[in-house]
């Protein structure tokens, strides 16, 4: 079925000079590397990031380099796969650590790549989202979608710290990335007006069945919210089966960013959990607990905070290393983008 292709040093130098002068390149030598059979190529690697590597590391940026000169204070997670410098966890997929320290303010832009916040540690910071105030609380999820304005400040005491997701390497591989800054917002509406509006899932405000659905009706997801859904869950789900749950918009109930979904995962005491393999790439950062993940074969253990990267087509398997307590994850995917491109597969073992 599958014939050998004829190879570049089959053909003449001249015709293959003739050809690179005039910026042509025969397909059929380099055919197999683009289109492979059965797998996808892949240079994305099995990454973990150790938090307790990047923490004081990140404390140190903050102390070198002041805000003003770095308007974001991030380490970026990069795959030793992907050319660090291209700032890729995976081919979608950015993920950065930024730090911001009391009386700090991170300036007001917007930009075409869409972006998250996941904080991991402290109290006392907020994201001012289109000039509505989002309160950061650890485990909170917060949305700065594809053109919206966005600053952060921090008005308590101690450093916070938060995961940001991007699909920048999407944008930027499609020579669409780009920023425009803005000057400081007033704050706008009540405190997190949107946590307000959207409260519990099932319920929207009314006015809103008279009017075109909103395209990011909910900017703030509070982790206890989503703690407290994922331990009722548990409840009634099949040992095997994973306890996960899509953030979603509460209007329409689709993913809440075009380009990449957020989900959080529970493992009970003791689970080990070897989900479907799927064609989506994935970052998955751990909220609480500790355990071991296998990616490719490749063995991590893994500890509060520590995020990894997982390839697309990977065959995973996690497990929670506690048999007392529950192990809970935070997940980016870029299944949404793969769905609307139409080649997004659940695959066989
Ligand atoms: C960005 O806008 C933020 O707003 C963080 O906090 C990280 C990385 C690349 C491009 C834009 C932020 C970013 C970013």
């Amino acid at each position: 079925m599958t014939s050998e292709l004829g190879k570049l040093e089959d053909l003449p130098v001249s015709y293959r000079n003739e050809l690179t002068e005039r910026n042509l390149v025969p397909l059929w030598p380099g055919l197999r590397n683009v289109l492979p059979y059965e797998r996808p190529a892949h240079n994305t690697r099995p990454t973990l990031w150790r938090y307790e590597e990047i923490r004081p590391r990140l404390l140190q940026a903050g102390e070198l380099t002041p805000i003003e000169k770095a308007e974001r204070r991030v380490l970026v997670l990069a795959n030793p796969g992907l050319e660090l410098e291209t700032m890729r966890a995976t081919p979608t997929i950015y993920v950065g650590m930024q730090l911001i320290l009391p009386g700090e303010t991170a300036p007001n832009h917007r930009h075409t790549p869409s972006a998250i916040r996941f904080v991991v540690e402290g109290s006392g910071a907020f994201t001012l989202v289109n000039g509505e105030k989002c309160p950061m609380q650890k485990g909170d999820l917060i949305l700065t979608p594809s053109g919206l304005w966005h600053e952060h400040g921090h008005e308590g005491s101690g450093p916070v710290v938060w995961l940001d997701a991007l699909d920048l390497p999407f944008v930027y591989a499609v020579e669409a990335s780009y920023a425009i800054e803005g000057p400081k917002h007033e704050t706008q509406n009540e405190l997190d007006a949107s946590q307000t509006r959207y409260r519990r899932g099932g319920l929207i405000p009314y006015s809103s069945l008279n009017r075109q659905r909103a395209h990011y009706p909910l900017l703030r997801y509070p982790w206890g919210e989503v703690k407290d859904a994922l331990l009722a869950l548990a409840i009634d789900t099949a040992v095997g089966e994973p306890v996960q749950l899509a953030y979603v918009n509460p209007e329409s109930g689709a993913e809440c960013l075009p380009t990449l979904g957020f989900s959080a995962l529970m493992l009970r005491p003791g689970e080990q959990l070897h989900p479907q393999r799927r064609s989506a790439s994935a970052v998955m950062h751990v909220v609480e607990g500790h355990g071991r993940v296998e990616i490719d074969g490749e063995s991590f253990d893994w500890g509060g905070a520590d995020t990894f990267a997982i390839p697309t087509h990977a065959e995973i398997k996690l497990v929670n290393a506690s048999s007392v307590d529950p192990a809970f994850l935070f997940i980016v995917d870029d299944a949404p983008l793969q769905r609307k491109l139409g080649f997004y597969e659940l695959l066989s073992e």
